[in-house]
């Protein structure tokens, strides 16, 4: 079965002024449909993937044949962190988090603003295209991460519970090349309540 974009769940302006509505439209019908169609123009190519599941084939990339496995790993790896993405953040987003998800950052980084500069350092940190995550392992704590272009921590069976796409598609048509003011809105857009169930998830 081919994989398919999943619709967004809130407008393309729901996100403005922090991020805005042009950016997100390219980003979510042509940035991600890309990542959605590479990845089925690899496995239409490989039948013995045809009936594995996204989280499959990160999870086992070295058994992916060698002539399609970059395209499995950049493009399941693009749906996989886009689909994340547009769930965590969203419309009446941002504050501070609140019950469980409060708790794990008090526990792992002592305070939230803690929390913040760590992950926005990461994020800056991160030379070209990539990621900056918030992973839970199964007690709950809380580490942050990094990956470039399109890796992602569920590829080491990971749980993110918040990540933010520092590729300059992301920002560049607001922010130019401003990723740290990119990074300081996006907290603007966090939907908590995704988070902490993902934290739930993970343990
Ligand atoms: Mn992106």
């Amino acid at each position: 079965m081919a994989f398919t974009l999943p619709p967004l769940g809130y407008d393309y302006a729901a996100l403005e002024p922090h991020i805005d509505a042009r950016t997100m439209e390219i980003h979510h019908t042509k940035h991600h449909q890309a990542y959605v169609n590479n990845l089925n123009a690899a496995i239409e190519k490989t039948p013995e993937l045809q009936d594995k599941s996204l989280e499959w084939l990160l999870q086992n990339l070295p058994a992916v044949p060698e002539s399609v496995r970059n395209a499995v790993r950049n493009n399941a790896g693009g749906h996989w962190n886009h689909t994340f993405f547009w769930q965590i953040i969203g419309p009446n987003g941002g504050g501070e988090p609140t019950g469980a998800v409060a708790d794990a950052i008090k526990k792992s980084f002592g305070d939230f603003s803690k929390l913040k500069e760590q992950l926005n350092a990461s994020g800056l940190a991160r030379f070209g295209s990539g990621w900056a995550w918030v992973v839970a392992d199964k007690g709950g704590k809380l580490t942050i991460e990094s990956t470039p272009n399109q890796d992602t921590p569920v590829s080491d069976k990971k749980t993110p519970i918040l990540g933010v796409d520092v590729w300059e598609h992301a920002y560049y048509l607001k922010y130019q090349n401003r990723r740290a003011d990119y990074l300081a809105a996006w907290w603007n857009v966090v939907n908590w309540g995704e988070v902490a169930k993902r934290l739930e998830g993970a343990r």
